[in-house]
């Protein structure tokens, strides 16, 4: 099999669309680069004493883990001296991280959730890093936090990472998604999918269940609706999957189909679930997108909100196009 490198791929995608300019490609390949990093540390578990708690909470009150941390280093760290970038925004800080000024500016903006699926760290299940990018407004000089608050419809490069069985790494410049995995002999990211779509019909859903008794009706009735099974409205049975992290749960839909929930529910009727748009719901919206799925907040196409904050909850609805047209038309009646 002849093996195609994340370069040549990149460099290939820019001859033939005319979307990938060199400082966008040097920005995937530095993002992909500490996604290789991270995956070391990743899989060194307490060999390297990577797991456990840092003592410390995010801007949402989360505790960090000692991973969530140096994930977010190894990030900042890559991303600063290239000349590609603005600035960048991370889950993990509460504000934006313009580049120093010792280093020259360059037109892009990067977001990242550094580390996906933080509950799963200590115990050697697949976790990830999810990240976005956004072109810096014409006429930008010091970048500011309301530089960053674009729809999602304006990413021109998402893409996640997951470290499990496999570290792969799932791009979209725009025209298609495509899957690299990491050859760790090798050190190098080798296209391994290209293309991927996700099938139309689904038998598989994703929702932390724990949750059912907080749930609003529509979503109520859509669940009830999927577990009444062969006999009930759908006429089939549904099978449920929920990793607790965000990326292997969409990596799963990329692959064979089905939808992932993360809704509002009743707890705190001020929050708007638990994910949020900039790090997580924009850059899994543009990558089902890409893939022939759909993603909505139960009202609105994600990728079509205009943030109003930086770490901006909001409800998710994605993957396969038919479930997510139900579940949000239950919304609307
Ligand atoms: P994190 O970014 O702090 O890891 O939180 C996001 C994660 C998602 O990956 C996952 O879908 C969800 O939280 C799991 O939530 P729950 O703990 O309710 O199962
Ligand atoms: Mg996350």
């Amino acid at each position: 099999m002849k093996r195609i490198s994340l370069t040549q791929h990149l460099i290939e995608q820019q001859r033939e669309h005319d979307t990938i300019p060199a400082e966008l490609r040097l920005l995937i390949e530095v993002v992909a680069r500490a996604c290789k990093t991270i995956s070391h540390a990743v899989g060194k578990g307490a060999l390297g004493d990577v797991l456990g708690t840092a003592h410390s909470e995010n801007i949402q009150g989360e505790i960090q883990k000692k991973l969530d941390v140096i994930s977010n280093e190894i990030l900042l760290e890559a991303n600063e001296w290239g000349g590609h970038l603005a600035a960048m925004a991370s889950e993990e800080m509460e504000t934006i991280h313009p580049i120093p000024n010792r280093y020259p500016m360059g037109e892009y903006l990067l977001l990242f959730d550094p580390l996906d699926g933080s509950s799963n760290i200590d115990v050697n299940v697949s976790i990830g890093t999810i990240f976005s990018v956004l072109k810096a407004p014409e006429g930008m000089h010091a970048p500011q936090e309301k530089d960053f608050l674009q729809p999602g419809s304006k990413q021109v490069v998402a893409g996640y990472a997951v470290y499990g069985p496999q570290t792969v790494l799932v791009l979209t410049t725009g025209n298609g998604v495509h899957c690299f995995t990491l050859d760790r002999e090798m050190g190098s990211w080798v296209l391994t999918q290209r293309d991927m779509k996700i099938p139309e019909q689904t038998k598989e859903y994703a929702i932390n269940a724990s949750n059912s008794r907080h749930w609003h009706a529509p979503v109520k009735r859509y669940v009830d609706e999927l577990q009444a099974g062969v006999t009930g409205v759908r006429g089939k049975d549904f099978n449920m999957r929920w990793v607790a992290s965000m990326v292997a749960d969409v990596h799963r839909i990329l692959n064979r189909g089905g939808i992932f929930m993360y809704p509002a529910d009743a707890r705190e009727p001020d929050k708007a679930g638990k994910l949020r748009l900039m790090y997580e719901a924009n850059p899994m919206a543009f990558l089902v997108e890409q893939a022939g799925g759909a993603a909505t907040d139960g009202a609105r196409r994600i990728l079509d909100i205009q943030p109003e904050k930086l770490h901006q909850r909001v409800p998710v609805f994605l993957g396969s196009a038919d479930e997510v047209a139900r579940v949000t038309e239950y919304h609307q009646k």
